[in-house]
């Protein structure tokens, strides 16, 4: 495909750093090298061969050749480019101003500042990714843990697409030869294609649905999880949440109600991206302050993905204790059992006796003690143990999630279909459904208005 215009944008991130480039893509963007930028040799960029850097000063021609930055200036020829255009960066010192000036420069010249995502949908529409590609840029860019990265970047070499597309071609195959029989009636009776054509689906559902079972996973180690430590005053809520982001975040005294507010942190435990939210100790108070504090408690419960239930095993078990115990057998919730170095009142069993099938985590926080476990039992409950990257791909993102439910939908109600010898253009109908949503995924069959949606979400310059 042919743009007509060549944009360009700021690639690198904002602040100061040793280097920031400036990006230009399209027909014209040797052109535009050539009016500013000045080589000592005295090459111009529309000679220079591709795939080169070459040092050189960008200047404004306007202003009798002003020296704006010096810079090195990498050219790459299409069509073995990201974008499969024309494309040339400045990589120039990484601060705000001369960076912003370049671009200027650049745009004084004929180019147009990009919008965010342009380059990455150019190289789609180009043909240089498909959309789960395209996608897989951003989420490796967005990637919190080693996890995400390492799913990203296999998504990114084509790991789900390739899957996605061997389902396609699986379907499509299919559909031709019962859209042949649509041609061919008599051919319809014959019981041994129909058995067939049913193994084919059954065995196409069966790895759709194994696909589409890696997407509850495969978000929450993308998106990450809210993770609550709730409990009484004092039990050791801010301990614990100093313990696991191993620093003094929030303050830790013995005075019950020393946290007010709730404090969000992030971390990583087992590739999984955790907002560790502490709360204030939930009690009744005439504390105007404190009261908000509880308030804000509760909220938080309901929209952590996982609660922390902290509890103080040197003393028994108060009414706030019981209602935290209510909550729990409705929620993912792991039961700590703090303080268990000091004379133990409150034992694991008596929490269980509250609140059965639960896990119970004993700890020490100020000795560390309890934490690994507790770790592995985050993870556990989070993940439902450990998440080892195997051969198959692993879905992150809820677009191609619902893309792969209305295949799996189609597909289904396609063999239902077979299974009641419907009429094989019924049968067709379900099958295109199914395809649809699998085109979906790559970006065959996704529509203009949806794309703009996936590439406005990503950053400027890529
Ligand atoms: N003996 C003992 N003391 C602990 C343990 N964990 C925390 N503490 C102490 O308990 C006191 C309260 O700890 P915090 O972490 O401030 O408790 P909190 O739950 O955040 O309290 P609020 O913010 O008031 O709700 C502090 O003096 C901690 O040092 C433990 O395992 N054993
Ligand atoms: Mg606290």
């Amino acid at each position: 495909m042919k743009f007509h215009d060549t944009i360009a944008a700021i690639a690198t991130a904002q602040g100061e750093a040793g280097i920031g480039i400036v990006r230009v893509s399209g027909a014209l963007a040797r052109t535009i090298a050539a009016e500013v930028f000045r080589s000592p040799r005295g090459v111009s960029p529309t000679q220079l061969p591709t795939h080169t850097l070459t040092y050189g000063r960008v200047v404004d021609a306007t202003a009798s050749d002003e020296i704006i930055d010096e810079v090195l200036l990498g050219v790459m020829h299409a069509p073995r480019t990201y974008t499969g255009e024309d494309i040339v960066e400045f990589n120039c010192h990484g601060g705000a101003i001369p960076l912003t000036a370049v671009l200027d420069v650049v745009v004084k010249n004929g180019a147009r500042i990009a919008e965010p995502g342009e380059f990455t949908k150019r190289a789609f529409l180009n043909g240089r990714l498909d959309l789960a590609q395209a996608e897989a840029v951003a989420e490796l860019i967005a990637a919190k843990t080693d996890l995400s990265r390492k799913i990203a970047v296999e998504a990114l070499a084509g790991k789900l697409s390739d899957t996605v597309n061997g389902l396609n071609d699986r379907l499509a195959a299919l559909l031709a030869e019962i859209e042949a029989s649509i041609d061919f009636p008599e051919e319809d009776l014959d019981f041994m294609k129909v058995e067939t054509q049913l193994e084919a689906a059954r065995a196409v559902q069966t790895d759709l649905t194994a696909l589409l079972e890696t997407a509850a996973e495969g978000r929450l180690i993308t998106e990450g999880a809210n993770v609550a430590i709730l409990g009484k005053p004092n039990v050791g809520k801010s301990s614990l949440l100093n313990a696991l982001l191993e620093t003094t975040r929030a303050i830790v005294t013995d005075i019950p109600g020393t946290t007010r507010d709730t404090i969000e942190e992030m971390m990583n435990i087992g590739g999984i991206p955790l907002k560790l939210i502490d709360t204030a100790g939930i009690r009744h108070t005439d504390d105007i302050v404190e009261q908000q504090g509880v308030q804000r408690s509760k909220a938080v419960q309901d929209r952590a993905e996982l609660l922390l239930m902290m509890f103080d095993a040197s003393q028994p078990l108060n009414d706030a204790d019981l209602e935290l115990l209510k909550t729990a057998q409705s929620s993912k919730a792991i039961l700590i059992l703090n303080k268990m170095d000091l004379p133990v009142v409150t034992s694991p069993t008596a929490l269980l006796a509250h609140c059965p099938k639960k896990q119970v985590v004993e700890t020490v926080i100020p000795q560390g003690k309890g934490l690994d476990k507790l770790k592995a039992t985050v993870s556990e409950e989070l993940l439902g143990g450990e998440l080892v990257i195997g051969e198959s791909p692993i879905v992150t993102n809820a677009r191609h999630q619902e893309a792969l439910r209305r295949a799996n939908e189609g597909l289904n109600y396609a063999i239902e279909s077979l299974e009641n010898a419907m009429p094989p253009d019924l049968i067709a109908v379900d099958l295109r459904i199914s395809l649809d949503g699998l085109g979906d995924i790559v970006g065959k069959t996704t529509t203009e208005d949806i794309l703009d949606r996936i590439f406005s979400q990503f950053c400027v310059g890529k």
